[in-house]
């Protein structure tokens, strides 16, 4: 048991050992914290210094701290020394299991063991602070193209995703601070459930794109895409922010692309916490489903950034609704598909097969698959299912067992497209009008054979 004095009880105390320059700042920083502090020492002087702290015990041991005092106060331990083979000798007076924390003028290449560091170094405050100039660069950047710009427009490709639409209301939400008015406007519609229920939630003007608007405006922004995604008449964008491979073709006065980040919702997200543009809770929801969204749970491509940011917008986002946005995920009119492919799954070892037959969509596949992979003791499932003249199959597995991607591929790649990842695989044979009516020997056949 490490000691314990009574007179300091429960009381915030730290015992500070050592007579470096920095011992009197560090006593400064935990008198300020109303800790209590004593402090063991070798020089005369450390005395003298800190008699203008009231209430810091100081001790005077033999010089060189070369023999364990007597009554050692209780830790933590905060060692300030320069010497290392000081500081080890102050160490090894110590239990091995308390935490001693080392505090040093110099710059060293070798530092003694068994300390814990107990600041952020001046290299490391110097690289966060770096970050953040970096980006309120960009946010003074883009602040001052909305300010000048009479008709700001800011566009989502295709059908609003969660990534896009947080992205979009997050800079939006940036250029109003600053007196600018956007619109937001997609040039898709929106078709899934979860997409919907958001923009209810978010009571937001996000609209689809008249054409006349795109002529109108003087500033546009693209997020969550790049020019060159339109297949037909790209939009010429003055602002690009986005988190997809940057591509040849995208020019832009300003550019933001950064390949390594899960979600452009983190993008924003970052300047509108340096810039302290305040996020309410809806927007807080929006980035955060983006960036939940994009990265499935921050399991799929999330880079530390994605972290942060989610780590940040947590507390402030809207915890009921991103739950009852989870939960929706399986669209009415796909319950009596599940429900006919669990009656007539085919279960064999730590494997399910399901064929449905002809289906209105491959996402019935998609659906029953991940469904039925939560049963226990099933590692992997293969849903099939006849659609477009063409034989799918929707692998699923845990990653754990093996790699249903390359179960995929050695199944079916000579027959058609097939491949995916150790979790997810998908298979597609066209039928050409002549398998048709044995797409279960042809499904069986290559799943066992292979
Ligand atoms: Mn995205």
């Amino acid at each position: 048991m490490a000691p314990r004095s009574p007179a300091v009880g429960n009381r915030r105390h730290v015992t500070i050992i050592g007579h470096n320059s920095q011992i009197v700042p560090t006593v400064a920083f935990f008198v300020g914290g109303g800790f209590t502090v004593q402090v063991v020492t070798s020089e005369s002087a450390v005395e003298e210094q800190l008699a203008i702290y009231p209430g810091v015990q100081v001790r005077l041991v033999p010089a060189d701290y070369a023999t364990r005092p007597k009554g050692l106060p209780p830790p933590p331990y905060v060692v300030a020394v320069d010497r290392p083979e000081v500081a080890s000798r102050i160490r090894a007076w110590l239990p091995a299991t308390v935490g001693a924390f080392l505090v040093t003028t110099q710059l060293r290449r070798r530092r003694p063991e068994g300390f814990l560091q107990l600041m952020p170094t001046a290299d490391e405050n110097r690289r966060g602070l770096a970050r953040r100039l970096a980006i309120l660069r960009r946010v003074d950047d883009l602040v001052l193209r909305a300010r000048t710009a009479a008709a700001p427009l800011i566009l989502i490709y295709g059908d609003p995703d969660p990534d896009a639409v947080g992205s979009a209301l997050g800079l939006a939400t940036l250029w109003r601070a600053f007196g600018a008015t956007p619109a937001i406007r997609y040039s898709g519609e929106v078709q899934r459930y979860q997409n919907k229920l958001l923009l209810g939630y978010l009571r937001q003007p996000i609209q689809p794109l008249e054409p006349e608007e795109l002529a109108a405006a003087d500033l546009v922004a693209v997020v969550d895409c790049q020019p060159g995604f339109w297949k037909t008449n790209p939009p010429r964008a003055h602002v690009i922010i986005d988190h997809h491979p940057l591509r040849e073709d995208t020019v832009g006065e300003f550019i933001d692309v950064r390949e390594q980040y899960g979600a452009t919702c983190t993008i924003i997200a970052e300047y509108l916490i340096e810039s302290a543009v305040g996020i309410d809770r809806k927007l807080a929801t929006a980035l955060i489903y983006g960036i939940i969204s994009d990265t499935d749970e921050l399991q799929r491509h999330a880079s530390s950034a994605d972290v942060r940011a989610y780590d940040y917008l947590l507390a402030r986002a809207d915890r009921h609704f991103l739950a009852r946005l989870a939960k929706s995920q399986v669209p009415m009119a796909m319950l009596d598909y599940i429900a006919w492919g669990i009656a007539h799954r085919v279960v064999c070892r730590d494997m399910i097969v399901v064929h449905f037959g002809p289906v209105p969509t491959p996402d019935v596949m998609v659906q029953a698959a991940d469904l039925i992979l939560l049963t226990c003791g099933i590692t992997w499932v293969a849903c099939a299912g006849v659609h477009d003249d063409r034989l799918i199959v929707i692998f699923r597995g845990d990653g754990h067992h093996q790699d249903v991607g390359r179960r995929a591929s050695l199944a079916f790649a000579k027959l058609g497209s097939a491949g995916g990842h150790r979790t997810m695989g998908r298979a597609e044979i066209p039928l050409k009008g002549e398998h048709v009516d044995n797409t279960v020997e042809l499904l069986v056949d290559n799943l066992f054979k292979a």
